[in-house]
């Protein structure tokens, strides 16, 4: 583009000119992208080599140098799996044939919540592809492998310029065995706030068209109303349903009685009467202790014998294997763990530990455990690729204190990147402590997305304005609260169990309105086809029914999204490590755009700065020499 602007310079064409020419006509360096995949992709690159990557990195550590490796096996076709009978069988078959399976069965994590928790979602498709294969072919009798929703949608376009939607269709292509799993956050879907019910609908009809198999549904404050709703979308987009108690408290507690037994499971009563086809124990925070397990499982098993129990814990205490063994000998027929390397502390419990525990005995899970340590030893290496992004890097355990804080998996891990990046390393204590008082202060809430944010927003204002519980309560009408937690007591997430804090939220309100029963009932339906008129004007005509959902769900930064790839290309196609480290000098690397289409790229040499302050970048594409221009904001 470069070139193209000086020949097209009427000086240029018209006179002689010498060196200061450039100096003298800086919008030559007004480059317009060109439309090559490749030349964007040259772009990208260069802008990496140098200003260092273009996504967040909250810890100071590059990526390992070492490439994960494939394992072998992966001969034929994959096996048959749970989804053969899913497609056969329907949803209801697909629930009849996991309640008759004998032996506990496992939904993998890896793909999703495992990164979610230790990596803050920063997995890429690239190195989730790379696996697929070995996956189907070796972990075909997986009950599912959760691959999506949560906060992989969003972060897939905000920080890895990747369509999460592509992702699923992808992945869907390589593993076509096993059922996929997403997170759905009912009436929230994959947002942080209610959604029109149109949208949530939509939601799950698109992503049933792409190969989602089972929806996770659940609600941040257990608030019905919203949890069947995103029950019926999911279950009229044809899904399996799994609606998912959140869990928190302790049932083998008898001091603990706002969350007692009785709540869960008068709550799995109306999801069963709803007609979910499985019923779900989601602890976020891996609160749910063996004896709690034997009550809570056992007390569901025998009311419902023949609804699959399905149980998510997180490890952060330590305690998960256990904790998931003592749910599948009360009666669970699926619990859920990540492979050993991606397992642990905020994590999911170790895949590996509970083949090993189950062996032999009536739980055996089938799965054999010389296949779990190779699809280890592939994410240890892979997870070496994100250390930019590791927890270890600066959380070093699990830490019991679990059971006082109520912290969900991926929100502790959160807070300990943030305390650290605010000089208050050594101060992680107080800021859960905070969040303890601040949850108090709330009305003691269900703790999952969003809530768990809103907890987590009115701790950080009272640490910050070094507020006490007391003087919060007291000071209530005068302070300036984060909006999240007047818009929490405005009701705009729904009602919490027990009601609102009393007179804290009439004390905040003051006048401000109150929403009466469930959010997106009172929202007006969204217009997707005024949406998708809009989204073809701003990006052209290649806007596909997907692009619209990721429109309706996150509008802005799906237009940062559009923006990104029109400049850079499909970064998707990088591997991680130049992705987020760009190449070395005279570093020579091949770049798969689609099957077949393989670019070859060396980087040659880094420019000098010129008075524009960009620097020229010069490569090998194909053999012929390409240049790109990249301003210097380092
Ligand atoms: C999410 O909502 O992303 C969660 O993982 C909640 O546990
Ligand atoms: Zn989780």
């Amino acid at each position: 583009p470069f070139l193209q602007n000086v020949f097209a310079n009427h000086q240029f064409l018209h006179s002689t000119v010498d060196t200061q020419f450039i100096d003298e006509n800086q919008e030559l360096f007004n480059l317009k992208p060109t439309q090559n995949r490749a030349q964007k992709l040259l772009h990208y690159l260069g802008h990496v080599m140098v200003n260092g990557p273009t996504t967040p990195i909250p810890v100071k550590a590059k990526p390992s140098s070492i490439d994960p490796v494939i394992p072998p096996g992966i001969l034929g076709d994959p096996p048959v799996g749970f989804r053969d009978i899913l497609l056969r069988d329907g949803p209801e078959g697909f629930a009849k044939a996991v309640r008759a399976h004998q032996g506990l069965l496992l939904m993998d994590t890896t793909f999703r919540d495992a990164h979610q928790s230790l990596l803050a979602t920063r997995v890429r498709t690239h190195d989730l592809k790379m696996i697929s294969p070995f996956v189907s072919h070796n972990f075909s009798n997986l009950f599912s492998l959760e691959n999506w929703g949560g906060a992989t949608f969003d972060v897939a376009m905000r920080f890895l310029s990747e369509c999460p939607w592509k992702r699923l269709q992808e992945l869907r292509a390589l593993i076509p065995n096993v059922p996929f799993q997403m997170l759905l956050r009912g009436a929230n879907a994959v947002g942080y706030t209610n959604y029109p019910d149109n949208a949530v609908f939509k939601f799950c009809e698109v992503a049933k068209e792409n190969g989602m198999d089972i929806f996770r549904v659940f609600d941040s404050l257990n608030y019905l109303p919203n949890m069947l709703l995103g029950m019926e979308a999911a279950g009229a987009a044809g899904g399996v349903v799994e609606a998912a108690i959140s869990y928190t408290g302790d049932v083998s507690d008898p001091m603990r009685q706002k969350y007692s037994l009785d709540y869960y499971v008068k709550l799995a009563d109306e999801l069963v009467k709803a007609g979910t086809h499985i019923l779900c124990i989601k602890d976020m925070a891996g609160l749910l202790k063996p004896e709690a397990s034997k009550l809570l499982i056992g007390s569901l098993r025998d009311r419902f014998p023949d609804v699959p129990i399905h149980v998510h814990t997180h490890d952060t205490a330590g305690a998960g294997v256990a904790a998931m063994l003592a749910c599948a000998e009360a009666g669970a027929d699926v619990v859920d763990v990540a492979v050993d390397s991606m397992a642990g502390m905020t994590s999911q419990p170790s895949m590996g530990a509970i083949v090993a525990c189950a062996k032999g005995t009536k739980l055996d899970t089938g799965i054999a455990l010389e296949k779990v340590f190779d699809y280890s030893e592939y994410w240890e290496v892979a997870r070496g690729l994100y250390a930019p992004f590791d927890c270890t890097a600066t959380m070093k355990s699990g830490n019991a204190d679990v059971y006082e804080n109520e912290i969900p998996g991926g929100q502790y891990t959160n807070l300990h990147f943030q305390a650290h990046s605010m000089g208050l390393g050594n101060k992680f204590k107080e800021v859960k402590k905070a969040y303890t008082e601040a949850n108090k202060l709330l009305g003691d809430l269900i703790k999952v997305t969003p809530s768990s944010k809103i907890v987590g927003d009115l701790a950080q204002f009272m640490v910050q304005n070094n507020l006490t519980r007391a003087e919060v309560e007291e000071r209530a009408d005068e302070l300036s609260f984060p909006l999240s937690v007047v818009e929490f007591l405005q009701g705009y997430i729904g009602i919490p169990h027990g009601g609102f804090p009393e007179p804290f939220r009439s004390k905040v309100l003051k006048s401000l309105a109150r929403i009466e029963g469930r959010p997106g009932a009172s929202l007006p339906p969204m217009d997707f086809q005024a949406l998708e008129v809009g989204l073809r004007a701003a990006h052209g005509d290649e806007i596909t029914p997907e692009d619209v959902m990721s429109a309706a769900m996150y509008p802005k930064v799906f237009q940062e999204f559009k923006e990104f790839t029109a400049n850079f290309g499909p970064v998707d196609c990088l591997n991680t490590r130049l992705f987020l480290d760009g190449p070395k000098i005279a570093e020579e690397f091949e770049v798969e755009l689609e099957r077949g289409k393989i670019l070859h790229i060396k980087a040659l040499a880094l420019g000098d700065l010129n008075k524009a302050g960009q620097r020229e970048v010069f490569f090998e594409l194909n053999g012929q020499l390409r240049s790109v221009l990249v301003k210097d904001t380092v």
